[in-house]
């Protein structure tokens, strides 16, 4: 009828593996259409594209969550609640790991679409009330670790400034019984420069505005962040977007829940307000150009809130301590290097608590009874992001965005045409671009960038931007003046955590530490092979514009993600390929019950039995095909009714030998 729009012109299709053609516009169009009327998710098979709607959405609540439990993936319109109760039915069923890569670029919504995920599981799962702490735990490490290691920049108000892998235990009925996070290179430079626009770690802004008066008196701060050179260098302290009064009151509370007692809690507010006053600590040059301090009440305030003593601190921030034989000859510094310690210091304080936080919060949630359990990892990092100035951050960053992307291809894309080769599936080969050229440049042994970087800093003298960049992120332990002075100095503080974090340090390693990259090459080289040993599930967060707007769908910015997160050949791989496949055996031991000639059992090659039971069940020829040792089928919803079918078949077994056993 003329005029009349289907459902499908006006809200577009929920698989893109659907669409009448496979090209760039048919799949911007659609993603359009949904994002238009407020559907921000579509799938590529079992895949989930999101669009990031920046508003609140009313599709995330517990009627929601109950929608979509125990409810078969394509049964439901495209929900994070379908992906996330997918792979926690496959996980019990199957019995073995999981984890959900969700990548994006920054601000495309990868941390939301994480909390979403534990906080369907917080309320899907089944749960004792014990059980329940450690969920609260899981739950309210959040607020904990974004306070600590989130920050306001550029692209995103609320963004990760570390890398988090979050794997979620459960066990054999499916509760969640313990959780534990692995953090990933925390951007410290951050404690204390900003660039314009962008804040420090929220944690700092939440004390000074939302600490009570006798708190902010005992820490001896202002409430007032442009007191502080460490808050006030993007010169947007106050954001109209976060309101830091509330989150401060959310973060105490976390803290309680994740099992930090009062006395620690207190030494971790101490700790951050020490950090504010040793930016405030400010040095003159003397005539010969060394570095004066003049500003004793910072340095007081420091040495108080840290336990350490005032005069040691003060020397270890102005002097070199060089111990030749018995004696002891203190060399001054110059202004530029003074300056140097002291960030060098604020930054190791601060990223040692951090990772101190992180160990608390992992115990708190530890699992030790030794059953066997299952997990679901979810991995959110830091979203690829460019600036106008680039830093070695960013080269972090994007290199483990890249690393990402390689594990994606080699997952789906690669590996999942070699399996056709390998099973003799007749195939159309499709092509892609493999980022490995671009992962190799940064990490190949000898010529990539990080070994480059690695032999600039062995050598000695010859500092260029790159080494400086280099040494200003290598960890504090490899400065030779914390070697001496001031490590010293901290493993003598009375602030327990700062103790701790200092004392764990190795004191006789003088030798040279890995370089921070190297360090960060070799922990994503160990992600990689904790995710390569599960099974994978994808969210590819999509950002709708650059100016953080509600209802804007900048097409160029959308087709550009479209483009370098690979969603072209994904859809084409996935419309010309299998979505399930599973080995012969396997297959026929759980649906031999579905078929007279293989129940209970078949006697000859698991293959016949599978190729009697699928003409049992009316598969047609185009929806199957047989491989070498699996077999492949092509659509969710053949397997999906086999799935059905099997669990109608269990449900009349059980009822029949209950009427059995009535009998007697
Ligand atoms: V970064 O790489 O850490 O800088 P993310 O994590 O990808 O980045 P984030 O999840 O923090 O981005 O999302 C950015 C902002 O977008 C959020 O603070 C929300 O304001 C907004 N957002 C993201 N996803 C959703 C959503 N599903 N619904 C509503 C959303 N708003
Ligand atoms: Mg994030």
């Amino acid at each position: 009828m003329e005029g009349a729009l289907t459902a499908r012109d006006r809200v577009g299709i929920q698989d893109f593996v659907l669409l009448d053609e496979t090209t760039e516009e048919a799949v911007l169009s659609n993603l359009k259409k949904r994002f238009s009327n407020d559907l921000i998710y579509t799938y590529i098979g079992t895949l989930l594209v999101s669009v990031n709607p920046y508003k609140e959405l009313d599709i995330y609540n517990k009627t929601q969550m109950e929608l979509y439990m125990g409810v078969n993936f394509f049964e439901l319109p495209p929900h994070i609640y379908a992906l996330a109760d997918n792979a926690y039915h496959t996980m019990l069923t199957e019995y073995n790991n999981h984890f959900i890569l969700i990548s994006g670029e920054s601000g495309a919504g990868k941390t939301e679409a994480s909390k979403k995920i534990l906080q369907y599981y917080a309320v899907s799962c089944p749960s004792t009330a014990l059980l329940n702490t450690v969920r609260d735990k899981m739950l309210m490490s959040n607020p904990v670790l974004e306070a600590f290691g989130n920050a306001k920049t550029l692209k995103n108000d609320n963004s990760s400034r570390f890398g988090k892998y979050m794997d979620i235990q459960f066990d054999s009925e499916g509760e969640a019984v313990g959780g534990h996070i692995l953090n990933y290179l925390l951007e410290k430079s951050r404690v204390v420069h900003q660039n314009h626009g962008e804040r420090n770690f929220h944690i700092f802004y939440q004390l000074v505005q939302g600490g009570a008066e006798d708190l902010l008196h005992k820490l001896g701060l202002e409430r007032d962040c442009h007191q502080y050179n460490y808050l006030t260098q993007g010169e947007c302290a106050i954001v109209s977007s976060i309101n830091d009064n509330n989150e401060w009151k959310t973060v105490k509370n976390a803290l309680q829940i994740i099992n930090i007692d009062d006395t620690n809690i207190n030494y971790l507010f101490e700790i951050v307000a020490s950090v504010l006053h040793l930016g405030n600590i400010r040095f003159d040059a003397d005539i010969k150009g060394n570095a004066l301090m003049n500003n004793n009440a910072s340095l007081r305030w420091v040495s108080n809130l840290l336990d350490v003593d005032a005069h040691i601190l003060q020397e270890g921030l102005t002097y070199r301590k060089i111990e030749a034989k018995a004696d002891k000859i203190l060399s001054p510094f110059t202004l530029d290097h003074a300056i140097y310690v002291r960030d060098a210091l604020a930054k190791a304080i601060y990223g040692q608590t951090f990772t101190w936080l992180v160990s608390r919060i992992n115990e708190s949630m530890e699992n030790k009874d030794s059953s066997r359990k299952t997990v679901i990892g979810l991995l959110d990092i830091y979203g690829f992001e460019v600036f106008y100035v680039n830093s070695f951050e960013q080269f972090c960053i994007n290199y483990c965005n890249e690393k990402l992307q390689q594990l994606f291809i080699q997952l789906t894309l690669k590996s999942e045409q070699e399996e056709y080769e390998a099973e003799g599936i007749e195939w159309e080969p499709v092509q892609f671009f493999n980022n490995k050229i671009i992962c190799d440049l940064v990490e190949e042994k000898h010529r990539g960038i990080i070994s480059i970087l690695d032999e600039e800093c062995l050598r000695p003298g010859d500092a260029t931007d790159l080494t400086f960049l280099e040494r200003l992120e290598d960890k504090m332990g490899n400065h030779p003046h914390f070697v001496t002075n001031i490590k010293d100095l901290m493993c003598q503080s009375k602030n327990a955590i700062v103790r701790e974090c200092f004392s764990t340090l190795d004191p006789d390693n003088r030798r040279r530490p890995e370089t921070v990259a190297t360090q960060f090459k070799s922990s994503l080289l160990k992600l990689t092979e904790i995710l390569m040993a599960k099974e994978a599930w994808y969210i590819r967060c999509l950002k709708s514009n650059e100016s953080k707007q509600t209802g804007l769908f900048d097409e160029a910015l959308i087709r550009h993600q479209v483009k370098y997160l690979g969603l072209m050949e994904h859809l084409r791989v996935r419309r010309a390929g299998f979505a399930y496949r599973r080995k012969y055996d396997v297959f026929l031991k759980r649906y031999k019950p579905l078929c007279p000639a293989t129940w209970p059992h078949w006697r000859g090659l698991p293959a016949d039995g599978v190729e009697v039971l699928v003409q049992h069940l009316g598969y047609l020829p185009n929806e199957y095909k047989m491989g070498r040792t699996k077999i492949f089928i092509r659509y969710p919803r053949t397997l999906y009714a086999t799935e059905d079918a099997y669990e109608r078949c269990k449900h009349e077994l059980a009822t029949r030998l209950q009427a059995k056993y009535k009998g007697y």
